[in-house]
């Protein structure tokens, strides 16, 4: 059986709003025998959904490829759905039956152009207030289809005839506003009826208008909220009518007092009303707000994604009542209540409680992080705020009545509607919970922005936290749409010498960071230009998003080539160095890994990446300019750091770690590097020293460099500084700190100390690529080739990993069992190659089943190799067995 499944359109399952750019379709292939390749393809394209009429038609194309599919060839019309389905053949001859049908549609055909008007309150916001707009809309024909198209200033909840348009929140999004601004598209035929229909609109600040950065800033982007829509039908009849925002839209207050990001939201239940009601309501003010910026939406939506039951209600010793969710998490808490009208109750979130298990927020700093809920007094009311997110685990409850009912609290969980693609299990149930965390910081991480943290006065797009967890992130999730939008806005954000800002989307001109003297262009930081883009490419095998983020990659590395007199060192500037690293003075935030070898390490990793992509996208004469500069780079880096006796003479770990993982050092002085990483690790009592630059390649570089037992020592590490020392102490995300919580209870200090940032959490890699050893090949990128070599150790068992690839599932299982021998199962998807090396294996030792594994079909080449036995691998289920040797 041959099965064309999982049909997806730009990433995405039935997208409807994308731009008129040609989309790229992909799909995976199911099939029962093993070494099954693509040897051709057909997609049809139509705009009915029986395929009545085709529009366009590959014709059996012979191809392997099946990802990334570009239509090219079709004409695309704007607001029109097209369906298309997709077949193909394999090396054996089989025929898969037509994929179930799937499709996408196209959103407006200029968005610059809109003819739509900026619509806002002006009287509304002064006084603090969401404001509400609505049209009424009459309707006196059978409607076939309806669609709305929507952005705002700010941020904008849609309503027709008293029901939410959607279910996105944050919409739309959070883009570098001043230069690209996102639409949504939403199919609302349903939603619609004959005669009067209303349709509304409610506008929050957001990150607009709202609180923003640690200073106590507000409007970031702008000063007022104001909304652009059109509601598009077409009728039965074949006439079509648009529905515009502009004259005849009518403004009034809502019951929302306040709302904000950070601060949370005010909400008074006696001030709502209908949006059909006749009070209060008076013209909505005209606008002019620009339009060029507009573009569809890019990212997946931000979505509820869970929902959480409290595990307790408590009295704090303080003689506070808090709620405990069992989990640091982002979203909102929702919750029922009876009471008397205008009875007022307050909810106040936190991540931990103090050493004296009192309610503790001092870490949230000036993030209010408050709701304030008036009742309406008529019954059991339900509430759930509207444009806020807290990052909290516990919430103190004030104002509630004594008989507080935990069922009537729900822990709502929002982020970025990206597929869960990774799993990883293993025996020992603190590195799971560690792995539980990595998970929990990107949840709380990846709501529209990768934020370095979801809850204090901050929650910013930090370029260097995404840098160092965008390859976790990408194996535990389908991170292509949200990196996409995000290097967009990275892009947009550049300087026009090419440096990067902090963070992205970057914040006004005037907001100082306090950081050096630019607020732009950190080393390891604005990395994330190059980083980025080539970890898609590797994942996913986006070559588009390289191409498109190509110029931005160059335009980085020559920005660090013009700093300072010397072109192959960047030994000047601002640099945040070894953020947190523990090994210059207590309380320090800088590591004492010199800044400069830091710099000088990342540039030569950028201009490698940079060239990298100057292969793939075919630029030849580029790609030699920067083999020559990477070499000369490397060169000065060497004379600049590496002593006469071969050893690098910044003796930190980070620094051995940054040279042996990029690269820089070879022969003997690379063996010495090693030695000295091992070294510096035993002296620290085999514990890390590293900090946010150093920590992410720590493990895989021990790996890598036959130290593989020594990463495990540190994996397992339980006390001060580890991953589990946290985990021991309770933590169900990443800290920002190795000492959040110190070994004696108390803090570090609160201007600084988030307990949901997943920089650390770049551990997350290694479990995958090394522990269950699934990697990508950048030759053959989005799992096209499979590498698999898992890397057991002292202290597992077992472990396993799956991941669901562009292509399919990828399995990769390894057990020690208690007879001395070695499973090992491995999955590789249909339509790819697996390339695996078993540890400690021996050639003629080895079965698949119960057969030599020489003799197993779809085993393409075995040899063996110094670390066990290399096989090369068809697609298909694998099961090798062999003798425990020296795992
Ligand atoms: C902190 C952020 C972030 C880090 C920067 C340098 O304010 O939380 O994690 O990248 O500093």
């Amino acid at each position: 059986m041959l099965i064309v499944t999982k049909v997806r359109c730009e990433y995405k399952e039935n997208p409807i709003g994308i731009s008129l750019v040609a989309p790229r379709i992909s799909w995976q292939l199911l099939s029962d025998i093993r070494n099954c390749i693509q040897m051709a393809y057909r997609i049809q394209v139509s705009k009915n959904a029986d395929f009545h009429t085709i529009l366009w038609d590959t014709g059996t194309s012979t191809s392997s490829q099946s990802i990334h599919v570009q239509l090219t060839g079709l004409h695309l019309q704007p607001k029109l759905r097209y369906y298309y389905r997709v077949k193909v053949w394999d090396q054996s001859g089989a025929e898969s039956a037509w994929s179930s049908r799937a499709f996408f549609e196209t959103g407006l055909e200029n968005p610059q152009l809109w003819p739509a008007q900026w619509i806002c309150a002006p009287a509304v916001q002064d006084m603090g207030h969401s404001p509400r707009m609505r049209k009424f809309v009459n309707i006196d024909k059978a409607v076939r289809s309806a669609r709305i198209y929507a952005t705002a200033l700010g941020l904008y909840e849609l309503h027709l005839n008293n029901q939410r348009v959607g279910d996105q929140y944050f919409t739309p999004g959070w883009t570098s506003y001043g230069k690209r601004l996102q639409y949504q598209s939403y199919e609302v035929t349903d939603m619609l009826k004959k005669g009067s229909n209303v349709l509304g609109a409610l506008l929050g600040d957001g990150w607009y208008k709202g609180y923003l950065g640690w200073k106590n800033d507000k409007a970031m982007f702008g000063t007022r909220t104001a909304l652009l829509l059109e509601l598009y039908i077409q009728y039965e009849d074949g006439t079509e009518d648009q529905f515009m925002s502009g004259p005849g839209w009518e403004s009034s207050i809502s019951a929302i007092v306040s709302s904000d990001i950070y601060m949370g939201e005010i909400y008074d239940a006696r001030l709502e009303r209908e949006w059909t009601d006749s009070d209060g309501w008076i013209p909505a003010d005209i606008i002019h707000y620009r339009k060029d910026i507009i573009v569809a939406q890019e990212n997946v939506p931000v979505l509820q994604q869970e929902q959480l039951k409290p595990i307790a209600l408590f009295q704090t010793p303080q003689g506070d009542t808090v709620l405990d969710m069992g989990q640091n998490m982002v979203g909102w808490l929702r919750f029922a209540i009876q009471g008397s009208p205008g009875q007022k109750v307050e909810l106040e979130h936190a991540e931990i409680l103090d050493a004296e298990g009192n309610f503790y927020r001092d870490n949230i700093r000036n993030a209010a992080q408050r709701i304030v809920y008036t009742l309406r007094g008529n019954g059991l009311e339900q509430f759930e705020p509207h444009f806020t997110f807290q990052g909290f685990r516990y919430v103190r409850l004030t104002g509630f009545s004594d008989k507080i009912q935990l069922d009537h609290f729900i822990g709502v969980v929002l982020h970025s509607n990206m597929e869960r693609t990774g799993h990883f299990e293993c025996s020992s149930p603190l590195v799971n919970q560690l792995h539980h965390n990595i998970l929990w910081g990107q949840k709380g991480n990846f709501l529209d922005v990768p934020t370095d943290c979801p809850q204090r006065d901050e929650r910013l797009g930090w370029t260097g936290d995404a840098q160092m967890f965008v390859r976790t992130a990408s194996y535990l999730m389908n991170t292509a749409p949200f990196f996409t939008k995000w290097l967009r806005d990275l892009k947009a954000d550049q300087t026009a010498e090419g440096g990067v800002p902090f963070f992205i989307p970057n914040l006004k001109e005037s907001f100082s960071s306090g950081w050096g003297e630019t607020d732009h262009s950190s080393a390891a930081w604005g990395d994330a230009a190059t980083i980025c883009p080539w970890t898609m490419y590797e994942m996913y095998g986006d070559t588009l998003l390289l191409q498109e983020q190509y110029e931005s990659m160059k335009k980085w590395v020559s920005y660090i080539q013009e700093q300072g007199d010397n072109p192959y060192l960047w030994n000047t500037g601002f640099h945040f160095g070894d953020w947190l690293a523990l090994d210059s003075e207590p309380g320090s935030y800088v590591g004492s890994t010199d800044i400069a070898y830091i710099a000088t390490a990342f540039y030569a990793y950028s201009v490698s990446l940079t060239q990298k992509a100057a292969v793939v996208l075919g630029k030849t004469e580029d790609s030699e300019q920067y083999r020559s500069l990477h070499t000369k780079i490397v060169e000065a880096f060497q004379n600049e750091y590496v002593t006469a006796s071969g050893d690098i003479s910044i003796a930190t770990q980070t620094a051995q770690v940054l040279a042996l993982r990029f690269g820089l050092i070879q022969g003997s002085a690379r063996e010495r590097a090693i030695q000295k990483l091992e070294e510096l690790l035993h002296d620290a009592g085999d514990h890390l020293k590293t900090g946010f630059v150093g920590t992410p390649y720590l493990n895989p570089v021990l790996s890598e460099c036959g130290n593989n037992k020594l990463a495990y020592k540190l994996l397992f590490q339980k006390d001060y500084p580890s991953w589990l020392y946290q985990v021991t102490k309770g933590a169900t995300t990443v800290w920002e700190h190795w000492d959040g919580i110190k070994e004696d209870g108390s803090f570090w200090s609160a201007d600084m100390n988030s307990f949901n940032h997943y920089a650390y959490g770049a551990i997350g890699e290694w479990l995958y690529r090394y522990v269950a050893g699934i990697g990508p090949d950048e030759n053959n990128p989005g799992f096209k080739v499979v590498h698999i070599h898992p890397h057991p150790g002292p202290g597992l068992e077992w472990a396993e990993a799956s991941i669901k690839s562009m292509y399919g599932d990828i399995i990769s299982s390894w057990r020690k069992t208690t007879d001395h021998k070695m499973t090992v199962s491995i999955s590789v998807p249909a339509n790819t190659e697996g390339v695996v090396i078993l540890p400690g294996a021996q050639r003629t030792e080895l079965l698949e089943g119960v057969i030599p594994a020489e003799q197993a079909d779809g085993v393409k080449r075995i040899e063996a190799v110094e670390q066990g036995v290399r096989l090369v691998l068809g697609s298909g289920a694998y099961h090798f067995v062999y003798p425990q040797s020296h795992t």
